[in-house]
């Protein structure tokens, strides 16, 4: 039976998502499983790659971004199986002894994976390395790691005066810093502490607000000697570490059930339950949110997997009030803006969203994309120098609308058409395979049977 509501074209690996407002009939109802956790997979291939011994990993993300740190360390020496949902294997080959790729090592679209690669490869001394990404991370910036890495004691080259890939890397022993970050950044705090594993003496990074602490968890997990203090929100590894493999669970991506937590809090009658949801506090801030704005939002069978906390979210329609989000929240929920954005616009008030400059250096410019995309489906939205203004509730109207080769906006506005009148074309969602390869036929599924 053909799905009346999502369908799709291809066209040179371009696809046009068309999805239809769900009406009255349809609602997201049942139980849901989301893929892995991005920043957990990328880690464990990481420090997988990084230990003596075999590491196994269990629930990988098989998205593109995990499949470009997968090829990078394989051109770096490490032994990686097949990747798969399942069991992967990675025979790691030792801090320090990663081996100088013949080529370019290729990140792709994967912030992550290009900002932690170059902590790990500017602290191989005598080797030569030059890494890019696509057409976004090309653009995206890299000085605020080359700037500590190079404190340390980093060569790095690359254009605009060393700020953007490509990047060469003329690896070194490097000293030990206390890095006082500028902005709240895993990417930056986690590039820093792997340069630290090779390096002699303490390596600290502290942030101005905390952000996900998955290296933190993963490293110690591994055996690394890390002091984490709360109270100054700071980071140390001591140095030269020694890592060994590790049998790694990776729980389901907060930021990839998102998409869910909204649709089914926003979509009438819907009573959704997900599944295997990574909970650790540095990334709920997406389930403070939407309690605050009033969501029906349960946490069900809470558990520990392999160091992380997980449980299943079970989230009923309801109605929505607008919020403000800023300050110390933002990192835990930096990912989760573009859709909070969908629920805002149709929730009851204003929403201002502030002190999120950060999303306009992701993989677009979050704030500009969602803002634009919202208004041409008729929210009413103002875009602010670091964040939204969103006054609800909104009659949404589908409309021609691009991903910008987003991932988390191609999803966020698949979501937003379910609520809107007419229907919506999303260009480029392709780019969904970035995070949540199943993220369409997830949608098909769900929105198949009338209620
Ligand atoms: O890896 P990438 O491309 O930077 O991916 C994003 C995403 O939306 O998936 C950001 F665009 O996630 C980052 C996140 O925003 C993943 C991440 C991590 O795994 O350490 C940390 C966050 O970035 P940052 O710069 O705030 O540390």
């Amino acid at each position: 039976m053909l799905n009346p509501i999502v369908t799709s074209e291809f066209a040179n690996a371009r696809q046009r998502l068309i999805v239809r407002p769900a009406t009255d009939r349809i609602a997201l109802v049942g139980r849901v499983r989301i893929p892995g956790d991005k920043s957990i997979s990328h880690r464990a291939l990481m420090l997988g790659a990084l230990a003596e011994g075999e590491t196994t990993i269990e629930g990988l993300l098989l998205g593109e971004d995990p499949r470009s740190t997968a090829a990078c360390f394989r051109a770096l020496g490490a032994e990686i199986s097949e990747l798969n949902t399942e069991r992967v294997t990675v025979r790691g080959i030792g801090i320090g002894n990663l081996k100088e790729p013949a080529n370019l090592l290729d990140a792709g679209n994967s912030g992550t994976t290009l900002r932690l690669m170059l902590g790990i490869l500017a602290s191989h001394p005598n080797r030569f390395f030059t890494i890019t990404g696509d057409d976004s991370l090309r653009s995206r910036p890299m000085g605020r790691v080359v700037k500590p890495l190079s404190i340390m004691g980093a060569q790095i080259w690359g254009r605009r005066d060393n700020t953007l890939a490509p990047l060469a890397v003329n690896g070194q022993v490097l000293k030990p810093i206390h890095y006082r970050s500028p902005i709240a950044s895993a990417q930056v705090k986690s590039c820093i502490l792997l340069a630290g594993l090779a390096t002699e003496g303490a390596t600290t990074v502290t942030e101005p607000a905390l952000s996900r602490d998955h290296s933190e968890r993963m490293l110690r997990a591994f055996g690394a000697e890390v002091i984490v203090d709360p109270e100054t929100i700071s980071a140390t590894v001591m140095g030269p570490a020694k890592l060994t493999g590790q049998a790694v669970i990776v729980p389901g991506d907060i930021s990839s059930a998102a998409f869910w937590l909204v649709a089914a809090a926003i979509v009438p009658g819907s009573d959704l339950t997900i599944e295997n949801v990574g909970i650790n506090p540095t990334r709920t801030g997406i389930l403070d949110v939407l309690l605050q704005m009033g969501a029906n939002i349960t946490l069900e069978n809470e558990r520990d997997a392999a160091g992380e906390p997980v449980a299943d979210l079970r989230v009923r329609y309801g109605p929505l009030q607008g919020c403000e989000i800023g300050g110390a929240i933002i990192p835990r929920l930096v990912d989760e803006i573009p859709i909070l954005a969908v629920a805002a616009a149709v929730a009851q008030g204003k929403t201002i969203i502030r002190d999120a400059e950060e999303l306009r250096v992701k993989e677009s410019d979050r704030l500009a994309v969602m803002a634009a995309a919202l208004q041409k489906m008729g929210a009413q939205v103002t875009e602010q120098s670091d964040g939204m203004e969103i006054t609800g509730p909104a009659t949404l109207q589908g409309a021609e609308v691009d991903s910008h080769t987003d991932h988390r906006i191609a999803m966020s506005l698949a979501i937003a058409a379910l609520v809107a009148q007419g229907e919506t074309v999303i260009d480029r969602a392709e780019a969904a395979a970035i995070s949540y390869p199943d993220f369409v036929p997830t949608l098909e599924r769900l929105t198949a049977s009338p209620i």
